[in-house]
């Protein structure tokens, strides 16, 4: 009796073990999420000169783009609020922004352009920056009036569309201008290649 109570109860334990087993199986391959095609990030080469602007930065200091000449800049465009793309493109620049060493980092600039003006202020800006633990000594975020800001992200080509107070709809951008003020290349995407950023940033620091 002992004996067959314990063989049925191992009967049962393996059958409710093989229905969560068979059940994970099923509910995986009938996951939608798996079906979709991954969004990837697309690099492009280009030549646009970019028209000298100023904004303020999370410090509330006026910042002239031109005046970051003779250094390769990383720009990106972003907003606090961002639930799902923006965290990554500040975490591929922050990787970036740690791959550089001892001169190339006097070399290299970064630029964070907010594409909601509406609720980011340099103080919220600041916030965030510092939620993310980077290092402001080559980072700017910016921000600004809605006409100047709307100029900049034209010109790098930027598509900005509220949808409601703090979400945003914009272009997933990451951009390199070179030491001349001519963007070079493009990463249109949420995960751009730390690795492929870093080569390029070296490549323009080179005058290539
Ligand atoms: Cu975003």
């Amino acid at each position: 009796m002992v004996i067959r109570n314990r063989i049925l109860r191992s009967l049962q334990l393996f059958v409710i073990l093989l229905a969560i087993f068979t059940d994970s199986i099923a509910g995986q391959s009938h996951d939608p999420k798996l079906m979709q095609p991954v969004r990837k990030t697309m690099r492009r080469e280009v030549r646009i000169p970019i028209q000298d602007f100023t904004l303020i930065d999370q410090a509330a200091r006026p910042l002239a783009f031109e005046s970051l000449r003779g250094k390769v800049v990383i720009i990106t465009f972003s907003y606090t609020t961002c639930p799902d793309i923006c965290p990554l493109l500040t975490a591929a620049m922050h990787q970036v922004q740690r791959g550089l060493k001892g001169v190339e980092r006097r070399q290299a600039f970064f630029v964070t352009v907010t594409t909601d003006p509406e609720i980011d202020s340099p103080k919220i800006m600041a916030a965030y920056a510092s939620r993310y633990g980077l290092d402001l000594a080559n980072w700017a975020f910016l921000t600004g009036d809605a006409a100047t800001l709307k100029k900049v992200w034209k010109n790098f080509g930027v598509g900005v569309k509220r949808i409601a107070r703090g979400l945003v709809d914009h272009t997933a951008l990451t951009a390199l201008v070179d030491r001349n003020g001519t963007m070079q290349v493009a990463y249109d995407g949420p995960s751009p290649d730390p690795k492929a950023i870093l080569k390029d940033v070296q490549r323009l620091m080179q005058g290539k």
